[in-house]
C-alpha cells in the first residue's frame, strides 16, 4: 500500500488561501474527487478534492493554515495507487476553479460602450453548460453598477455570480429562478446605461476581476467562484431558496454543503453557521435537521403552516403577538409533562378547525321525557342481552333523520363546491385516558338503536384501550359529542373538519315546562349545534335543532 501525499492543485491565480474547513479526519476513507478541505481567499471559497482514494493517515493542514498550489493537504494510504498519484489533483477541478473565477473578466472585457439600452449576456463561464439560476439579486428598477452581481448560477461543481457588464437602470430581467442558462444567453436589459468604463479593456486577470466583484458585492463574494464538489449528479434545477429569501445573497456555505442541504430539503438560509466566519458546515446542516426532527425547532415554512398557540406555531404567521412566556416556577412549584401523541394530534386539528371555520353555535332543549322512559324500559327488557342502550344511540338515529331532511349538514366544502354525501356515518367523541378520540359508526341509517348501542360500546372500549384502527376513526359525515354522562348545560363543540356541523349534548335535567295551562316537570336535554357558516345559515341551524327536538320528543317521527 502506497502512502500518497495529496497536494493543493492548481488553484488558478489564487496565491495563498486560508483553510476554513476540514471535511475529513484521520481514519476516514476518502474517494477520489471527494472534497477534503475548503479554502478561502478574500474573493472566493473553494473545496480541494482528493486526487486519490484511500485511508486518511495524516492531516498536514489545520484550520487557519495558509496553503497554496503544491501544499500537502494530507497523506492517504492508497490501495494500488500509482506513484504518479502524488501529483497535484486532476485537471478537472482546477479548470472549474479557473473558469469560475475567470468568468467576470470575460464579461468586463466584452462590455460594449453604449449610452442607450444595453443588453447584458451570460459571459464565458468556461466549461459550464446549463447552469441553474439559484438566486436573482436584482429587480427591475434597480440602479445597477458595473460589476454588480445580477444572479447566482450553480452547476454540480461550482456556484458563481454573474456580474453586470454595464451600469444603468434595470429595465428587464430575462431570467428567473430555476432557469438554465449558457454562455451568451440574454440576462438583462439596462437603460441609461453608461459604458463599462471601469472594465478593463482587455481580459483582466481572473483575480483582479474577482476582486472587483468582491468589492461590488461583499455579502456574497465569498461564495462566488467556488469550485469542485465530488463529481456527483447535476444539482436539480429547483431553486435552493424560496423567492422571498433571495434578496441578500446566498448563505455562507460551500457547494457540497449546499447540495447536501438541498437533498435534505433544509432551508440553508435558516441554518446558523458555526464554521469559520459563520460558515455553514455539514455538521450545522445535520444538527439543524436533527433539531427539526425532534421538534425542537421549526423551519419558517413549518411555522407559517403551524397553528398559533400551544400546538406548535407562536401565532406569528397570523400576525398575532407572541404566545406569553411565563416562568411558572417563579410563582410556585411546578411539574412539566409532555403532551401525549393523541393530545398533540387532536390539539393541532382542533386548533386548525377552530381558527379556520367561521363557526356558530345554536343552543336548544329537547323534551326527552317519553324517550327516556322508553330507553329505561328497553334496557329492562334487554337486560339479558347485555346490550345497554344509552341516550346517545337514540340521538344518533335522530340526527340521521335530521341530516336527511337537511342534507347540507351532511356535506363537506371542497373549494367552491359542496359535496353532499349519500351515506350517514356518525362520529362520536369518546373520552379516553390518552385524550379525545372520535370513533365512527358507519351506515347509521341502516342500523337500529340496539345495533348502534352495541357498536358504540365496542368502539368506545377500543378507543379507551388505544386499539381503534384508522378505518374506525375515519369517514364520519357528522359528529356528536355527548357530555350527558358527566354534566353541564351547554357548550360549544368544535367542528371536526371537513364535516360542517357537530352536535354537543349535555346532561338532561327535569325542568318546569309550561304546557299552556301549567308548568309540567319534563326531562329536558340541552343541545348545542355548531355549524359552519360558510355552508349553513342560522335559520337552517335553528330548523335542524327544532326538528331534532321534535323527533326526540316523539321518536315515532324517525319512521316518517
Ligand atoms: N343526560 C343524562 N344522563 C345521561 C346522558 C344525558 N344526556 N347521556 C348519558 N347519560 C347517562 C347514561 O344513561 C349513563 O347512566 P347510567 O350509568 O345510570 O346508566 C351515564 O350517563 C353514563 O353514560 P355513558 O357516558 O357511559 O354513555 P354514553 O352513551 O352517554 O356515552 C361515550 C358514551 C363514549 C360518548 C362517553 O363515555 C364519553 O366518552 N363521553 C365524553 C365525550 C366527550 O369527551 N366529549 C367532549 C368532546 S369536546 O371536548
Amino acid at each position: 500500500m502506497a502512502l500518497v501525499e495529496v497536494q493543493v492543485p492548481d488553484i488558478g491565480d489564487f496565491d495563498e488561501v486560508t483553510v476554513i474547513e476540514l471535511m475529513v479526519k484521520v481514519g476516514d476513507t476518502v474517494k477520489a474527487e471527494q472534497s477534503l478541505i475548503t479554502v478561502e481567499s478574500d474573493k472566493a471559497s473553494m473545496e480541494i478534492p482528493s486526487s486519490t482514494a484511500g485511508l486518511v493517515k495524516e492531516m498536514r493542514v489545520a484550520l487557519g493554515d495558509k496553503v497554496k498550489q503544491g501544499s500537502i493537504v494530507l497523506v492517504v494510504e492508497a490501495a494500488g495507487a500509482p506513484a504518479a498519484a502524488s501529483a497535484p489533483a486532476a485537471a478537472a477541478p482546477v479548470a472549474a476553479v479557473a473558469s469560475a473565477a475567470a468568468a467576470p473578466a470575460a464579461v468586463a472585457s466584452a462590455a460594449p460602450v453604449s449610452s442607450g439600452p444595453v443588453q447584458v449576456h451570460v459571459p464565458d463561464i468556461g466549461d459550464f453548460k446549463d447552469v441553474v439560476v439559484i438566486e436573482v439579486m436584482v429587480k427591475p428598477g434597480d440602479n445597477i453598477k458595473v460589476e454588480q452581481s445580477l444572479i447566482t448560477v450553480e452547476s454540480d461543481k461550482a456556484s458563481m455570480e454573474i456580474p453586470s457588464s454595464h451600469a444603468g437602470v434595470l429595465k428587464e430581467l430575462k431570467v428567473k429562478l430555476g432557469d438554465k442558462v449558457n454562455i451568451g444567453d440574454l440576462l438583462a436589459v439596462l437603460e441609461g446605461a453608461s459604458a463599462a468604463a471601469a472594465a478593463p479593456a482587455s481580459p483582466a486577470p481572473a483575480a483582479a476581476t474577482a476582486a472587483a466583484m468582491a468589492s461590488a458585492a461583499p455579502v456574497v463574494a465569498v461564495v462566488a467562484a467556488t469550485a469542485v464538489a465530488p463529481a456527483a449528479a447535476v444539482a436539480p434545477a429547483a431553486p435552493a431558496h424560496a423567492p422571498g429569501a433571495l434578496t441578500v445573497g446566498l448563505p455562507h456555505a460551500s457547494p457540497s454543503v449546499r447540495k447536501f442541504a438541498r437533498e435534505l430539503g433544509v432551508p440553508l438560509d435558516e441554518v446558523k453557521g458555526n464554521g469559520p466566519k459563520g460558515r455553514i458546515t455539514v455538521d450545522d446542516v445535520q444538527a439543524f435537521t436533527k433539531a427539526i426532527m425532534s421538534g425542537a425547532v421549526q423551519t419558517k415554512a413549518q411555522a407559517a403552516k403551524a397553528p398559533a398557540g400551544g400546538s406548535g406555531g407562536d401565532g406569528a404567521a397570523l400576525g398575532l403577538i407572541p404566545w406569553p412566556k411565563v416562568d411558572f416556577a417563579k410563582f410556585g412549584p411546578i411539574e412539566r409533562k409532555e403532551l401525549g401523541r393523541i393530545k398533540k394530534i387532536s390539539g393541532a386539528n382542533l386548533l386548525r378547525n377552530a381558527i379556520m371555520i367561521p363557526a356558530v353555535t345554536n343552543h336548544d332543549d329537547a323534551d326527552i321525557t317519553e324517550l327516556e322512559a322508553f330507553r329505561v324500559s328497553t334496557n329492562k327488557e334487554n337486560e339479558k342481552s347485555g346490550i345497554k342502550v344509552t341516550m346517545l344511540a337514540f340521538l344518533i338515529k335522530a340526527c340521521v333523520a335530521a341530516l336527511k331532511k337537511y342534507p347540507e349538514f351532511n356535506s363537506s366544502l371542497d373549494g367552491d363546491a359542496l359535496v353532499y354525501k349519500n351515506y350517514w356515518h356518525i362520529g362520536f367523541a369518546a373520552d379516553t385516558p390518552n385524550g379525545l378520540m372520535v370513533p365512527v359508526i358507519k351506515d347509521c341509517d341502516k342500523k337500529g338503536v340496539l345495533q348502534i348501542s352495541q357498536e358504540m360500546s365496542e368502539l368506545a372500549k377500543k378507543a379507551r384501550d388505544g386499539k381503534l384502527s384508522p378505518a374506525e376513526m375515519t369517514g364520519a359525515t357528522f359528529t356528536i359529542s355527548s357530555l350527558g354522562g358527566i354534566g353541564g348545560k351547554y357548550f360549544t363543540p368544535i367542528i371536526n373538519a371537513p364535516e360542517v356541523a357537530i352536535l354537543g349534548v349535555c346532561k338532561s335535567t327535569i325542568e318546569p315546562v309550561w304546557d299552556g295551562k301549567a308548568f309540567q316537570p319534563r326531562l329536558m336535554l340541552p343541545l348545542s349545534l355548531t355549524w359552519d357558516h360558510r355552508v349553513i345559515d342560522g335559520a337552517a341551524a335553528a330548523r335542524f335543532n327544532a326538528f331534532l327536538g321534535q323527533i326526540l320528543s316523539d321518536f315515532r317521527r324517525v319512521l316518517l
